[in-house]
């Protein structure tokens, strides 16, 4: 087995509200008290990891004053100095403060969409400053709970209203910032507009700055609606529109649990390593961004249990890229791939410069074309998918 010691090559990055989770949920209280974002990276460089992320919240208590946000921005560059860490990647808060509680962009009252748009270009500009080169933005509160109280089609011209400003706003001040929208179907609000990756990439495309605009998409926000998260990404890679991800893990559709990375669908984040790392050509990375994890660890845990899972994730994240690589090598693999016409489906349905004049004139497509006896064939996709499965397990 090869080496499972995470390096900053391996480029894994946490949000400080991942492990700094106190762990209040809508029952309870919090179960751990607030953790140093100078420690947290202090602890994440010794795990292994390579950058930070941050809402603006999460670094300055809302509401501080200049003086303090100052202070607060001057720990945190200390510690990334004395580490290494970067920030590749920062977003707003615009979901906790109740400010928000009818939406951000798409709030139905103007004034708190104005103050939106204010409070993420401020972070912007700290973002740009601490040399971050994605801005995610979440919409956990773009949304309603009754169709009564939202008119959606103005909400998303508002919406993209905003996006549209925010990126004009990047451009002109020369940050090179690229835009990822993060999809949610619901939760916080009933129901989330952009809920899923599809709606997303559709969004996007009627955008004013479209090109810098792309998808962040996140595990178990997809899974939350029963949905194939590997397809998700698979179409994002696909549009040129991955230009982040957040890993962790999900049991299916239910609350968002935001478990490790592999401990909700293991099969599903075998397939999804597989593909990020080999399913681009002659099996190279098909994704070089930040593996990001977007997690919480369990409210039953410790800060001791914290740093572990936050050490699980990376080692998790390892365990599948060695056993996806074990899975690519294995000859039998590669001969059940053929068997089952994986790559044949690269090939073009009409040959290179065939019209469909060529191909109506072809006798061998339909006339003569058996389709009974095309249909007697298996394709073996079950022996593939024992193969992964036995890859997994280590048994192979
Ligand atoms: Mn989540």
């Amino acid at each position: 087995m090869t080496d499972l010691s995470p390096t900053k090559s391996d480029n894994f990055t946490f949000g400080l509200w991942t492990v700094g989770w106190q762990a209040r949920d809508p029952f309870g209280d919090a179960t751990r008290a607030p953790v140093d974002p100078v420690e947290t990276v202090h602890r994440l460089a010794e795990l292994g990891a390579a950058g930070v992320t941050f809402h603006d919240d999460d670094l300055i208590p809302f509401g501080s004053d200049d003086g303090r946000r100052d202070d607060h921005i001057k720990r945190f560059r200390a510690a990334l100095d004395e580490t290494g860490l970067t920030v590749p990647m920062a977003t707003t808060n615009l979901f906790t403060h109740p400010v928000f509680k009818d939406g951000a962009f798409t709030s139905n009252n103007r004034d708190v969409r104005r103050y939106a748009l204010r409070k993420v270009m401020r972070n912007m500009d700290l973002a740009a400053e601490l040399g971050a080169s994605t801005y995610v933005f979440w919409g956990g509160r773009e949304g309603s709970e009754t169709d009564a109280a939202k008119d959606i089609r103005a909400a998303l011209d508002r919406y993209r209203e905003g996006i549209d400003l925010l990126a004009q706003y990047s451009i002109d001040r020369g940050y090179g910032l690229r835009f990822a929208i993060q999809p949610k179907p619901n939760e916080p609000r009933g129901d989330i507009l952009l809920p899923t990756v599809g709606h997303a990439l559709a969004f996007i495309a009627g955008l004013e700055h479209h090109e810098m605009v792309g998808v962040n998409p996140e595990v178990g926000h997809e899974q939350m609606s029963n949905l194939n998260f590997v397809h998700a990404i698979a179409q994002a890679l696909w549009a040129g529109k991955l230009f982040h991800i957040d890993l962790n893990g999900q049991h299916g559709p239910k609350f968002d649990q935001d478990l490790v990375f592999g401990h909700g669908d293991l099969l599903s984040a075998f397939f999804l390593v597989d593909l990020l790392e080999n399913g681009g050509p002659g099996g190279a990375p098909a994704y070089d961004g930040p593996r990001h994890f977007d997690y919480k660890p369990m409210r039953t845990e410790d800060m001791t249990g914290v740093w572990s899972s936050a050490a699980a994730n990376m080692r998790t994240y390892l365990l599948l890229r060695e056993r996806a690589a074990a899975f690519r090598a294995d000859p039998e693999v590669q001969e059940a791939l053929a068997t089952s016409r994986v790559a044949e489906l690269a090939v073009p349905t009409l040959a290179d410069g065939e019209s469909y004049d060529a191909l109506l004139a072809d006798t061998s497509a339909y006339e003569s074309f058996d389709a009974d006896a095309v249909a007697g064939a298996g394709y073996g996709f079950g022996r593939l998918d024992q193969l992964a499965v036995e890859h997994v397990l280590g048994a192979r």
